[in-house]
């Protein structure tokens, strides 16, 4: 079909929704005159059913964007300032390849760092010839932290590996816990599979530090102090315990510790716990007493709770509860971070780790980009970034800033637009958009895989991740076979695991003649007979984290910054604290440049309780200054009473415009977490003053 699609000037073709968001739609693209029109969702996929968020129904402005980079480019002002000439790429290649080449003789090959995320989340392109490049470099690695890796490890510590509850299953669910997550804006389809369940008599109870959307869709909203969710969880764990709702059967044959967690948790009694949390003891009791009682109860743990200080910890912790009351063991029932785990596919096969001459290379974590970017010690002096826009997403914007002005540093950026981070850029290379290559795509939620095949030819000189770095590869004369695979080959090789049995019947034929194949779910059934931990039992006690200095069963570990002082209320420097989770119509900072979203989100804005509003004489619709060490962030003032008081919301990453300081990321820090050396976002404490 592949050629087909994009000869054909009219028709509906399949696609698949390229965005790092859970629910990995399929899609249909209406072409007219060989152009994109219109994107719909495509009925045939199972799970997402033809249902699409206004985000990519919107897409066609987004790749046809009068902005869209259309050739490279060479920096010809000031880092930053964004000026720049047109170069073709032959000169790009050459100048890329010359200074790679001149860096690695005079610093080594680990003066030079990919960053990268997951803008697209095609396979190929973000997991695979781009590594392969990166490893015949020898470069230094980077350590992908800035999502969710705090709370894959505190799963992981629990359950073994980064699966649990399909979302097929939650229909039959007798209680729905939303736990840290906007599903209304970032999962869309949980919630219509969550309204088949209550349409069953399911309940569906949101804990949140603020009221989004999917509070307000909720049976029961519960607000709590943002870090404290491990302190609740231990508190419903003392009230399961106490009062016998615990399964004494599941707990013997499943998991391990059970004992010493029954002892443990005794002193977390629902007064202690609420004067941590801020939620009324009898919330807490009442809780505890419907998650007990329920038959089936479904816990969707989001990631925004795991921004924080101790976010593993409290992923970690709600993870250890299905494993108290066997949940697990009725349809519908258990928990889920992520389903990841289950679609793994041949890393090796796609990345070559064996092409790297260096594999003690040393690993800098992209959290702290800044902090690496001042090194002086062993300097990076190379950067390619591609897929990600660490100016708007990464913590502590100005340290991440100045790290890119530095005049010695050669950066090269491959992107579809003028990113805020491009502007510092050396080389900007024009990107395609997915609708133009041939990837393989996996569901962090549900279970099938995709294809997609070009619809539309490249647009201008644009290239996809896989044939740019695949040039790459042969003009720095790295081994010809790895970078001439094509894509089709680099799907059967991905998918060829036989580590995985749950990708058993899943193959490059199967996928374009269905375009999306279910993986083999048959090793599901016996999921918990086979958990990959290391005692092959839900771990309520670890070992290993034990062995890593951790404590080995869930305990409260307040946030570091300025937390008790916060508490108290008055008297601190920066009392308040401040959480920027994602916006419903961007995904991460991608959108926030196209007008059509942008109308959709007017501007950036404040949620600030009335009594911190009050007591700063800040009214509503005011410009305020949100600022602490760190940097300062501008923006509209909006008094609700979503939040508990000590708590200020910002949705979206918005790039900056008109002068003012929009960047929700120049408050954050760059601190990790306890756990997978994840990023803090939401540990971020401040003080706000009118403008
Ligand atoms: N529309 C849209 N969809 C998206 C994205 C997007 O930008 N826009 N981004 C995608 C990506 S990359 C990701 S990782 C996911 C993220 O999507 P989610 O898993 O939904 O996570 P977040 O939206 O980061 O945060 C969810 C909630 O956690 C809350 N929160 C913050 N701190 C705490 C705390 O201490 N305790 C508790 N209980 N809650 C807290 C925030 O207030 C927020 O409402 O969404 C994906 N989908
Ligand atoms: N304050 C705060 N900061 C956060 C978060 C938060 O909640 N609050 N969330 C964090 C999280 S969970 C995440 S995942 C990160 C996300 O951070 P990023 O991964 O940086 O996500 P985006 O901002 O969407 O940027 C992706 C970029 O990739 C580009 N792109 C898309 N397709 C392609 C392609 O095929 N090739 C190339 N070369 N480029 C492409 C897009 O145009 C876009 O500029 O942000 C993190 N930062
Ligand atoms: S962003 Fe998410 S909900 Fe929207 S189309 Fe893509 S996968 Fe579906
Ligand atoms: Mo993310």
């Amino acid at each position: 079909m592949t050629q087909d699609m994009i000869h054909q000037e009219n028709g509906v073709f399949p696609a698949v929704c390229p965005l790092d968001c859970p629910d990995t739609c399929g899609l249909l693209l209406h072409k007219e005159n060989g152009r994109i029109v219109k994107v719909t969702g495509n009925p045939d996929h199972p799970v997402t059913q033809g249902a699409i968020c206004n985000k990519v129904r919107n897409m066609a402005e987004r790749v046809y964007h009068p902005e869209r980079l259309m050739y490279p480019l060479r920096r010809v002002g000031a880092k930053g300032e964004g000026a720049f000439e047109q170069i073709s790429w032959d000169e790009a290649i050459f100048e890329i390849t010359e200074r790679f080449k001149a860096m690695t003789e005079e610093y080594g090959a680990e003066s030079i760092l990919p960053y990268s995320f997951y803008g697209n989340m095609g396979i190929l392109g973000v997991d695979g010839m781009d590594r392969r490049f990166f490893n015949a470099l020898g470069s230094s690695k980077l350590k992908q932290s800035i999502c969710n890796s705090a709370g894959n490890e505190g799963w992981k510590s629990v359950m073994g590996f980064n699966a649990g509850t399909l979302p097929e299953e939650t229909i039959q669910s007798d209680l729905i816990i939303v736990w840290g997550g906007n599903i209304v804006s970032t999962n869309m389809h949980q919630v219509v599979l969550a309204e088949k369940a209550r349409k069953n008599g399911a309940k569906v109870i949101v804990i949140d530090v603020h009221k989004n959307q999917t509070g307000q869709w909720a049976d029961w909203f519960i607000p709590l102090h943002p870090g404290t969710d491990t302190a609740l969880a231990i508190g419903i764990m003392h009230i399961l315990f106490r009062d016998g709702l615990v399964n004494e059967t599941f707990m013997e044959q499943y998991t391990l510790g059970h004992a010493e967690l029954r002892e443990h948790v005794t002193e977390y009694t629902p007064d202690y716990v609420s004067s941590i949390t801020g939620i009324p003891a009898e919330h807490i009791e009442e809780l505890a007493a419907m998650y007990g009682r329920a038959e089936a109860a479904y816990i969707h743990i989001g990631n925004g709770l795991q921004h924080h200080d101790n976010g593993g910890m409290a992923v970690r912790s709600i993870a250890c509860l299905p494993g108290l009351t066997g949940h697990w063991l009725k349809p519908g029932g258990g928990a889920a971070k992520s389903n990841g785990g289950y679609s793994s596919m041949n890393g090796d096969a796609l990345e070559r780790p064996d092409l790297r001459p260096n594999p003690e290379a040393r690993s800098i974590n992209m959290n702290r980009i800044g902090e690496a970017l001042a090194m002086t010690d062993k300097p990076i002096k190379g950067m390619f970034v591609y897929c990600s826009n660490p100016l708007v997403v990464a913590p502590d914007t100005e340290r991440v800033r100045t790290g890119f002005a530095r005049e010695d540093l050669f950066t090269v950026v491959h992107d579809l637009f003028m990113t805020d981070t491009a502007k510092y850029a050396d080389i900007v290379l024009p990107a395609t958009s997915s609708f133009e290559n041939t990837d393989v795509f996996a569901s962090y939620w549900h279970p099938y895989i995709q294809l997609q095949e070009p619809v539309i030819p490249a647009q201008g000189e644009s290239k996809g991740n896989v044939e740019l770095f695949s040039l790459l590869g042969r003009a720095m004369g790295f081994p010809e076979a790895a970078f001439s695979e094509t894509e089709e080959e680099m799907i059967s090789r991905a998918l060829d695991y036989p580590d995985n049995p749950y990708l058993d019947g899943v193959t490059l034929s199967a996928l374009k003649e269905h375009r999306h194949v279910k993986l083999n779910l048959t090793p599901y059934a016996s999921y918990l007979d086979h958990l990959p931990t290391p005692s092959g039992r839900i771990e309520l006690y670890s070992e290993a984290l034990a062995a890593a200095g951790l404590p080995p069963l869930p305990t409260y570990v307040p946030l570091k910054e300025g937390y008790d002082g916060i508490r108290r209320g008055r008297g601190h420097q920066y009392p308040l604290m401040f959480i920027s989770p994602p916006t419903h119509n961007f995904l991460n900072s991608t959108f926030a440049n196209v007008p059509k979203h942008q109308k959709l989100e007017k501007e950036p804005f404040l949620q600030i309780h009335p009594e911190d509003a009050a007591e700063r004489s800040i009214e509503d619709g005011m410009w305020v200054s949100v600022y602490n060490d760190r940097g300062t962030f501008e923006v509209r003032a909006k008094i609700v009473e979503k939040m508990l008081p000590g708590t200020v919301v910002s949705q979206g990453l918005w790039w900056d415009a008109d002068g003012r300081k929009q960047r929700a990321n120049a408050l954050t820090s760059d601190r990790l977490a306890d756990l997978g050396e994840g990023a803090t976002f939401f540990s971020t404490v401040v003080e706000v003053r009118p403008n």
